[in-house]
């Protein structure tokens, strides 16, 4: 599937130095080893709905992520999915009578456009669940073959043939090598946390016939009434949403690839159950690390269609506000933080934007090489961008105090470049 544009980054002189991260897996920071190449895999949307605020926080999250290797001299291959079949999407279509392929691509398109105005950079390949069937079909083959997905009888209207992962098999697969996979390697969960977040997020703990009750869908065979591909030995039907992500980051990255990413809400049951299948797959880690999002919210709730509170991206542009000030908004707020937007720390953003460009024009010489080094260790140090905005913060109250005639050209310069290619944020 086409991508978006990237807009140009700027080359800054000197790197970025060792990046750290969060690993939720290893539950605390890691070094990211500079080996010269890195891959990032981060889940992308489910076309339903328009890019809300939370959507777009993990996004620009993760494009820090990008620009911090970037600046560190690393080559990035970036691989986003795109979920164009699930049955969000296709009960959203069924209920708003709009044909499912419409919706996601007015959606996608939506997205792109969003991401485009953020400055996120796009990825390498951006894939769709439905132009990976081909791939992911022999994937749940493979599985079925080595006995560690079965299908299901129908039963109480539900047809035969669904097919399921088996992670009991799964884990007792992996048991004997090093970094192997058992339920709870990423999510660190217990067995009880692991059941109540797996009936909310889309799984179907009491479906009838089933082995374990968090045992994922691989394969829905057809239903009347819903989109369905041909499945070889696995009959028409279409694919489960872990397995999406797992064989298309296998596809297009190195294996282990280096950062998983996504919201919070992804590590279980979706970044759990991917790496299960990609190591019972492959014998081979999926990724190196696990990093996550903090949830956005809306005035201290939780963000949703159903509560009616998104803050859009696509609305705020349509009023005229600057894309800029929507992303410096994102930054105020540390990567891994759960917060809410709110119309004073949307307000502050654009002070601070309006104060920024303001000191740019007055940039004092010889300031801009300390206020990138800055910059960069608070990035460096598990993307603390709340830090690095603190250090321009005093960069340009000291500029705007030091007044008109002292302004040099060359670190006006360097400082924009540097708040471009670092935070994504044109002066
Ligand atoms: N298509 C799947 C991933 S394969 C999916 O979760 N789609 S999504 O549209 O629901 O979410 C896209 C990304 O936005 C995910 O990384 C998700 O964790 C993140 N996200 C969704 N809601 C929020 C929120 N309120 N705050 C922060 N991030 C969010
Ligand atoms: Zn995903």
């Amino acid at each position: 599937m086409k991508s978006w544009i990237s807009r140009p980054v700027p080359q800054l002189p000197g790197s970025m130095p060792a990046l750290r991260l969060f690993d939720t897996a290893k539950g605390g920071l890691v070094t990211l080893e500079a080996t010269g190449e890195q891959s990032m895999y981060v889940c992308g949307i489910t076309p339903y709905d328009a890019t809300h605020m939370g959507h777009a926080a993990s996004y620009v999250a993760f494009d820090l992520l990008n620009r911090a290797w970037r600046d560190g001299r690393q080559q990035v291959a970036y691989v986003q999915n795109v979920t164009d079949v699930d049955d969000p999407l296709l009960e959203r279509a069924t209920a708003t009578g709009v044909d499912w392929r419409e919706l996601a691509a007015s959606q996608i398109e939506l997205f792109q456009t969003d991401m485009e105005a953020l400055n996120v950079l796009a990825p390498d390949n951006y894939v769709g669940a439905v132009e990976a069937i081909p791939l992911i079909v022999p994937a749940i083959e493979s599985l079925v073959q080595r006995g560690l997905a079965y299908r299901v009888s129908g039963t109480a209207g539900e047809p035969d043939g669904d097919v399921y992962y088996d992670v009991e098999a799964a884990g007792k697969h992996s048991a004997e090598a090093h970094d192997a996979w058992t339920l709870g390697s990423i999510s660190g969960l217990s067995d009880a946390e692991m059941l109540e977040l797996f009936a909310e997020r889309g799984g179907d703990p009491g479906r009838a016939g089933k082995r374990q009750a968090l045992d994922p869908l691989l394969w829905r065979v057809a239903r009347d009434g819903e989109p369905s591909w041909p499945g070889g030995e696995l009959g028409e039907g279409r694919p489960g949403w872990h397995i999406e992500c797992t064989v298309i980051a296998q596809r297009y990255l190195p294996a282990p690839f280096t950062v998983q990413g996504g919201g919070s809400d992804l590590v279980f049951p979706h970044h759990e159950m991917g790496a299960g299948h990609a190591y019972s797959l492959t014998g081979v880690p999926l990724a190196k690390h696990f990093a996550h999002a903090g949830m956005v919210g809306l005035d201290g709730e939780k963000m949703s269609k159903s509560k009616g509170n998104l803050v859009l991206v696509s609305k705020l542009r349509a009023a005229g506000e600057d894309p800029a000030a929507i992303r410096l908004a994102i930054l105020a707020h540390h990567y891994r933080s759960d917060w809410s937007w709110t119309d004073e720390g949307f307000a502050e953003a654009k002070d601070r934007l309006r104060t920024w460009r303001a000191a740019v024009e007055l940039a004092p010489a010889g300031s801009a090489g300390p206020v990138l080094a800055e910059m960069r260790a608070a990035l460096s140090d598990d993307l603390n961008a709340p830090r690095a905005l603190s250090t321009m913060d005093a960069w340009a109250a000291a500029a705007l105090a030091a007044g008109a005639g002292t302004g040099s050209a060359a670190d006006a310069a360097l400082v924009g470049d540097a708040v471009d290619a670092l935070l994504g944020v044109e002066l």
